[in-house]
């Protein structure tokens, strides 16, 4: 199954935080990179006394079921110092699950497209640079999406290292 994950960090040398995710990500037993995007800066959505946030959008195949690649990228994301304390606070490492091959879940602890990849600008846009033509289930074409969504401040900082 390919699988898209959305990347973020807005502590302590975010760009290092993607680095490391990126190949901690890629060296699982079970996954294998597809696709990086390019690095991308943006203002926080939600709280705004925190940083600028950098963003990228990963491709994987995995034949990992949908609650062990949860439970892995939670375990990625401790591994690189995170604290969960506010809901939309500062992080050294987000792992959002974006989408499942074309799978629909909603348990109580994996929503699957991620609910919220519809109207952000720093999923969509690398999202759209690796996989132009997705068609995501329950939201339609990403290219549509793409073209309703303001950049809110998004800018491509870089190709990934
Ligand atoms: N969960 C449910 N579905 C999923 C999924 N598809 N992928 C559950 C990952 N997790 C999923 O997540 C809370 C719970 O969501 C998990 O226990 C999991 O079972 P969390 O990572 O602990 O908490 P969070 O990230 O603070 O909350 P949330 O709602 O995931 O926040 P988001 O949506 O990740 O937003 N601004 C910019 N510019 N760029 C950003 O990347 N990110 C956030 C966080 C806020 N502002 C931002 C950015
Ligand atoms: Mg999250």
């Amino acid at each position: 199954m390919i699988a898209y994950l959305g990347l973020g960090s807005n502590l302590e040398t975010p760009i290092e935080q993607l680095r490391a995710a990126r190949l901690a990500i890629a060296n699982v037993n079970g996954i294998s990179e597809i696709a990086f995007s390019s690095l991308y800066c943006s203002p926080p959505m939600g709280s705004q006394v925190q940083p600028d946030y950098v963003n990228a959008v990963m491709a994987i195949e995995t034949d990992l079921l949908p609650l062990e690649l949860l439970t892995t990228m939670q375990h990625v994301e401790n591994e690189h110092g995170r604290v969960r304390n506010e809901r939309w606070g500062a992080r050294t490492l987000d792992i959002d699950i974006l989408l499942l091959g074309d799978k629909v879940l909603d348990l109580p602890d994996l929503i699957v497209p991620h609910y919220g990849m519809a109207e952000r600008a720093f999923v969509l846009y690398p999202l759209a640079e690796i996989s132009p033509d997705l068609d995501i289930p329950k939201y339609g074409k990403l290219a549509d999406l793409v073209a309703c969504c303001p950049l809110d401040g998004l800018e491509r900082l870089s190709d990934a290292a």
